[in-house]
């Protein structure tokens, strides 16, 4: 049946593409997705944290969102949503311990059959087998950041040096032996920012000495917001392990090696002797000094913070340098001028906001994610817009990119015409959201809506309601959901939340 879809699909698609060839060359198109890079985190973004200036070039010469978000804030489950232009209850990857069906139609597939060559490199956290793809190579599970195994079409290997670079080492090996006479649809997936944040040797120094501003919401006591808020387990301050989060130890005991302490070592023990000296020697002063400063309370969960920021942003760097070696050989294979080139995140990342690590939330920091499209010929200058887009668009634009029509099962809208400049209006009125992991950080299952300026949030294990008002309150750290001067806001977002979870036939039961 699946099969079929995709045939009738063809059927339907030849006409149109060969119309649409006679009049131009069809686009290369690189989809550009790193695991949790919040959008603080890019300097195009201005919040000032770290520069990085290949990711910002995009920005030059493309279109910057400020308001695109994911459905679901949790790796696999974003993948699967990009892959398929589906919801999580329909396409069937809910959470991080689901296994995508990977039989059923998806934006690689549709491309493939209209003549695009197709790969994929790095992170994958579907599970089953990439189908789709003329070449795959990833990285098992979450992958490692140093001497990292990778799954080459099926066959395992471990691979010497940072797993950032040698990602891109793979998609430019692909890009030089693909078939040149057809257009290609890369997706390249970066392993990092992910969590246990190991930088590569050339940044152990990066930011030694810088001072990052803590957030504002960084002592956050969660008042006014639902029990959810309050029984997290992604604190900073709580919740970061000494050893596999804040880089306290080296080698550990027996005794040591439990939980995390246990991964830690397992991550450390990839590393080569002579490699491990190395980040002995860049890590020792700054556990020495640790030692010394006999930090508690306040101050120990700002260092935390600050110990936090350096590693996570040092990766940061790799994956802006490894941009700009895709952008560079793009240049010198005459490529650059017809292939489009799209960032992104699986979802966004607190960086100490609510004193926080991770995602999961509908909050902005985890439901924003980063996105900047750089189309040669249609977005030729540097663009921002605040108009709401969603992951669940980017099968159905990258499709239309390709001229390609967008099958009716998919539920996002295109939004080129907001690239050509053509979308005057919202693309859509609300965005509809739900996450299913309540596992590790202990994040309850919840569902939501946002319009451009409120948002409802209904965690329907405990059914507690929150609700933003995010002209007012942008942190959003006041529950207004309970205020009788938003009565009618609050019943106008509640219905919201019934027709959009109708509109998607999400069967999740609310309770008014
Ligand atoms: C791992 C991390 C979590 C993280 C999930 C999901 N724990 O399980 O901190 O939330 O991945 O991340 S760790 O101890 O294994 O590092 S995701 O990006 O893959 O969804
Ligand atoms: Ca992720």
């Amino acid at each position: 049946m699946k099969k079929i879809i995709v045939f009738l699909y063809m059927v339907v698609a030849f006409g149109y593409v060969s119309a649409q060839q006679l009049a131009r060359k069809r686009p290369n198109i690189i989809y550009m997705m790193s695991d949790d890079h919040g959008y603080q985190a890019i300097s195009a973004y201005g919040y000032g944290l770290n520069k990085t200036p290949n990711i910002d070039q995009l920005a030059e010469k493309g279109m910057l969102f400020t308001r695109a978000f994911v459905t679901n804030s949790i790796c696999g489950p974003s993948r699967a949503v990009l892959l398929t232009g589906k919801h999580s209850h329909i396409n069937g990857f809910k959470d991080n311990h689901s296994r995508f069906n990977g039989d059923q139609p998806t934006v690689a597939k549709y491309l493939q059959a209209a003549g695009y060559q197709t790969a994929l490199v790095g992170k994958w956290h579907l599970e089953s087998d990439p189908q789709g793809f003329d070449y795959w190579n990833i990285v098992p599970g979450q992958g490692s950041y140093h001497n990292p195994d990778f799954i080459e079409m099926g066959v395992r290997k471990r691979v010497p040096g940072y797993v950032t670079n040698i990602t891109t080492d793979f998609a430019i090996s692909w890009l030089n032996t693909r078939d040149q006479n057809k257009p290609f649809f890369l997706v390249y997936q970066q392993k990092a920012p992910h969590r246990n944040w190991m930088p590569e040797e050339k940044y152990y120094h990066l930011f030694d000495s810088t001072a990052f501003p803590v957030p504002s919401t960084f002592f956050d006591k969660y008042q006014t917001r639902s029990r959810a808020a309050k029984e997290q387990e992604m604190e900073i301050a709580a919740d970061m392990n000494d050893a596999y989060d804040l880089k306290l130890a080296f080698d550990l005991t027996k005794e040591e090696r439990v939980g995390l302490a246990n991964m830690w070592q397992g991550i450390y023990d990839r590393f080569t002797p002579d490699e491990k000296k190395k980040w002995e020697a860049a890590y020792g002063p700054m556990i020495e000094a640790f030692k010394k400063a006999n930090l508690s309370g306040e101050e120990l969960a700002v260092w935390k913070y600050q110990r936090y920021m350096k590693d996570y942003l040092r990766c940061v760097q790799s994956v802006d340098d490894n941009v700009g070696r895709l952008m560079a050989y793009l240049k010198e294979n005459n490529l650059e001028d017809n292939t489009i080139v799209i960032y992104t995140s699986d979802q966004g990342f607190f960086l100490g906001e609510h004193g926080w690590f991770d995602k999961r939330w509908m909050y902005e920091e985890s439901f924003r994610t980063p996105l900047i499209v750089k189309w040669p010929g249609v977005t030729n200058k540097k663009e921002t817009t605040s108009m709401m887009v969603q992951n669940l668009d980017f099968a159905e634009t990258i499709l239309e990119m390709a001229g390609l029509p967008v099958p009716a099962d998919m539920q996002g809208k295109s939004f080129v015409p907001l690239l050509k400049g053509k979308q005057k209006s919202d693309l859509h009125n609300a965005l509809y959201y739900h996450f299913y992991e309540n596992i590790e950080h202990k994040v309850a299952k919840h569902i939501g809506v946002r319009t451009s300026r409120y948002k409802i949030i209904y965690f329907y294990e405990n059914k507690e309601w929150e609700m933003y008002d995010l002209l007012k309150d942008k942190h959003e750290m006041k529950n207004i959901f309970h205020d009788p001067a938003y009565s009618s806001i609050r019943k106008m977002m509640q219905q919201k939340l019934l027709q959009k979870k109708e509109q998607y036939n999400d069967p999740v039961v609310v309770e008014l």
